[in-house]
């Protein structure tokens, strides 16, 4: 891609630093810097929009509306800059100015508007949709408050607010234009008039959708991609009448009350809640993002019968499935249309991913609380309802599988069904997740709309996840294939011819050691805490979940812990076990997990013999910064999550791009990595999804585990005496119980597997040379996890789009 020239880019920097501070390239602050840095990208990617937007106009072009209530986006310089061809140039024109660009990055703090895979994956796709020139939308709400910060008190997780706007409000441009009305709660009086359903509203609360919009350029294309935040605010500063009567602190609670709606990220990704402000924040981004869908389509094709030809709706989850109630709204009673023309529109027009099996959180709300907060939604899912009930009372589906997958059953809203019944396509995020659904979760609709079931692997934007956060490996690559592998990714297949080049072997283990190096001088920084960068780093790094076994990990180290101790001479791999993530701040389980790392962790840095082989660190706040970071340090990326649990995964694609080897279960996307790479690419163990399946129907009795298993027996008698002085008996129980608070993953099932699968994986580590070629083999099959393929595959199969 052509970069500019180093002149070129001072005058850009010069030009902006002018314009807002009237203050030149040397006197400015970094800070002053950062926004000059960021102005240039947003004047730049704003030409590029207009034109874009033009030429998609021009063409009758189709654009996708992605509705995600989680944008995971992290820093936003960077990647500006890189996918602009500013990021080099930029960088020795600064460089040659005395001034550093990585202390202008360092300015910026991450987005973190989202809790994880889910919302980190919304935001390579809109990587990869820019990149591709596929029009896009993206629709969030704009928390003030992102996901929380999360620090370590005395090894206990603690949260603190993640106040981002600070640096994150350069990039966010107000669109007046576009702000709406929501109302919520009141009551409805529906009637008919001329034949068409009239609505009126009583003693309604209504509130301000203020967007604001944030430009993300594609790399080397002609387009940009938009994300629409949108943000809540009471029309008026305070009700003047009380205001006027002295009540000042009532006046301003009503305002905060209302604009509470986009205050703050709910902290989970595990358990639904049926919190009323969490199901008003998802009418307020659903009702906001169709009524702008819809004016823009009315101002520009006047007819609204052509908008599935104009449009697609895709629902990241079901958190926006209202969209589907909302939209017949806005066409039946703002529009005049009839249900039927309506449902015709939804049905072309709406699709929905699947993220999750985990019953706990698959979204269910009470029907009491929807009547009371929507009243208008309700009364249209209860038409929904009512038809989806009469076509299954037609086909002679029977009562048990109509209540299954009713949308109100129960006096309970299925967000899931009511997904499945509007959308054209559904799909998992991998093949085995996709099997899973069709096969077990949602088998009777299934059987009713088999041709609605579909798969997309995930994938994750190689640009972000090699060339900017591993610049050493990127150059590396570069210089053995060239660029093009930037803008394809499949192209990193030309590697694999290198894979008997031993030099080029020892350049990719040296590229791993300095990575390690300087994720260790970081965390020395962030944390005070020392790790030898020559020891292996074997690392599990993601959300702490039960499902994700971060337990068995544990189980594992303690196991080590203990070999040691007894024969400190013992024949085990130097390492250094590295965890990061953070716990919903309502899950206990989650918390004494961390705790449980901690103590352990402190335990054996104490030990003056241990210690020389094992270490622990928990990296705390992790967040995409973190991961960009870690990534590229890992040797060993622990996937290991009881097998059919793990939707996809999205890390291991992440770390085996960087080189690392994966420790897995047969879950989720491991499964395809290790298809993909071939059988030697990585340790898999342990049960299948069928397994499991099996192991839970026979009753999994973990007590047989520990009075046949000695090993098991010293780990789980360890974990009840404890570590650094606290016993973790209640931990010791749960794994040990068959009911009540018992394992429902099986930790101890897996056990021995597990330690077979470290083993194996020893013995290929002793030998530098085989571990890197096989770094290399993995590397070089990656491209199929890059997000440009996933999106290639929604664009054709689900969406229907065109790239303009
Ligand atoms: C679920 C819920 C449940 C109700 C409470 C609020 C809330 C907020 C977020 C979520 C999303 C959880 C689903 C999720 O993040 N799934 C992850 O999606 C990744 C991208 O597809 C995938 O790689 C992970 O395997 C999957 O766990």
């Amino acid at each position: 891609m052509k970069q500019i020239t180093e002149k070129e880019a001072i005058s850009k920097i010069n030009e902006q630093l002018e314009k807002y501070y009237n203050i030149s390239l040397k006197d400015a602050t970094d800070r002053q810097l950062f926004k000059a840095l960021a102005g240039v990208c947003i004047d730049e990617m704003f030409i590029k929009r207009q034109k874009f937007s033009k030429n998609c106009k021009k063409k009758d072009g189709k654009a996708v509306n992605y509705m995600c209530m989680e944008f995971l986006i992290g820093k936003t310089l960077r990647t500006s800059l890189f996918n602009l061809g500013f990021e080099k140039s930029f960088g020795k024109a600064l460089k040659a100015n005395g001034r550093d660009i990585q202390n202008l990055y360092a300015i910026e703090d991450d987005a973190g508007l989202g809790n994880g895979g889910l919302g980190r994956l919304a935001s390579c796709f809109l990587d990869s949709l820019a990149t591709l020139d596929y029009p896009v939308t993206g629709h969030c709400l704009r928390y003030d408050f992102g996901l929380f910060k999360q620090k370590f008190v005395d090894g206990q997780q603690t949260e603190l607010p993640d106040e981002w706007l600070g640096s994150g409000e350069v990039w966010q441009i107000p669109r007046q234009d576009k702000a709406c009305r929501i109302k919520f709660d009141g009551q409805i009086n529906e009637y008919m008039e001329n034949g068409h359903m009239k609505v009126e509203y009583r003693d309604c609360t209504e509130v301000e959708a203020f967007p604001y919009d944030v430009m993300f350029s594609g790399y080397d294309s002609k387009n940009v991609a938009v994300l629409r935040l949108w943000s809540a605010r009471s029309f008026n500063t305070f009700d003047t009448k009380k205001f006027s009567q002295g009540e000042y602190t009532q006046a301003m609670a009503e305002k905060n009350e209302l604009e509470l709606l986009s205050k703050v990220l709910y902290p989970a990704d595990d358990h639904m809640q049926g919190k009323a402000l969490r199901l008003r924040q998802q009418y307020f981004l659903v009702s906001a993002a169709m009524q702008s869908i819809v004016t823009t389509h009315k101002r520009r094709y006047k007819n609204l019968k052509l908008l599935p030809k104009f449009i697609a709706v895709h629902l990241n989850d079901t958190h926006p499935v209202l969209c589907v109630p909302e939209l017949l709204r806005i066409l039946m009673d703002e529009n005049e249309m009839s249900w039927e023309d309506a449902w015709n529109i939804i049905d072309k027009t709406i699709s929905y991913t699947n993220h999750t099996i985990l019953k706990e959180a698959l979204e269910v709300w009470d029907e009491n609380l929807v009547a009371r907060t929507l009243p208008r939604i309700y009364s249209i899912l209860k038409e929904i309802d009512r038809r989806f009930r009469s076509a299954c009372c037609e086909l002679g589906v029977s009562y048990s599988a109509v209540e299954e997958m009713a949308v109100i059953s129960n006096r309970k809203v299925s967000m899931a069904n009511l997904a499945i019944i509007a959308s054209h396509k559904v799909n998992g995020v991998s093949k085995l997740h996709s099997n899973i659904l069709k096969d077990r979760i949602f088998k009777n609709f299934n059987g009713m709309y088999p041709q609605k079931f579909t798969n997309v692997t995930n994938g994750v934007t190689h640009r972000r996840w090699l060339c900017e956060s591993n610049p050493k490996l990127s150059e590396l690559i570069e210089s053995l294939i060239g660029d093009k592998f930037i803008k394809n990714a499949s192209w990193l297949e030309n590697l694999e011819k290198f894979a008997d080049d031993d030099s080029v072997i020892k350049k990719i283990k040296n590229i791993k050691l300095k990575n390690k190096e300087e994720f260790a001088k970081f965390l020395y920084e962030k944390q005070g805490i020392k790790i030898d960068p020559t020891t292996r780093f074997d690392v599990q790094a993601k959300r702490i979940h039960e499902y994700k076994r971060q337990l068995l990990n544990v189980l594992h180290i303690i196991y080590l812990y203990s070999v040691l101790k007894e024969n400190p001479d013992a024949d085990i791999t130097t390492q250094t076990f590295i965890f990061a993530g953070k716990a919903a701040s309502g899950y206990r389980r989650a918390k004494e997990i961390i705790y449980l790392i901690n103590q352990l962790a402190l335990e054996i840095d104490k030990d003056e013999k241990v210690s020389k082989k094992l270490k622990i660190v928990f990296v705390e706040n992790y967040s995409v910064t973190v991961a960009e970071k870690l990534m590229p340090a890992t040797d060993v990326s622990e996937q290991i999550s009881l097998a059919g649990q793990e939707a996809s995964g999205t890390g291991n694609m992440k770390a085996v791009l960087n080189g690392a080897l994966m420790l897995c279960t047969p879950d989720g996307a491991n499964i395809e990595i290790s298809d993909v790479c071939g059988k030697d690419s990585s340790f898999m163990f342990g049960m299948t999804a069928e397994d499991v399946a099996n192991t839970w129907k026979n009753n999994y009795n973990p007590r047989n585990y520990y009075d046949n298993n000695p090993k098991i027996k010293t780990v789980i008698d360890l974990l009840s005496i404890g570590f650094n002085g606290t016993s973790f008996k209640g931990l010791a129980d749960y794994l040990l119980s068959t009911n009540g608070d018992f394992d429902p993953y099986m930790c101890l099932a897996d056990f021995e597997a597990y330690l077979k699968a470290c083993e194996d994986m020893d013995v290929l580590y002793r030998k530098p040379l085989k571990w890197h070629k096989q770094a290399l083999k993995n590397i070089s099959k990656m491209g199929y996890f890059s997000s440009d393929r996933c999106i290639e595959e929604y664009a054709k199969n689900i969406w229907n789009l065109q790239k303009i």
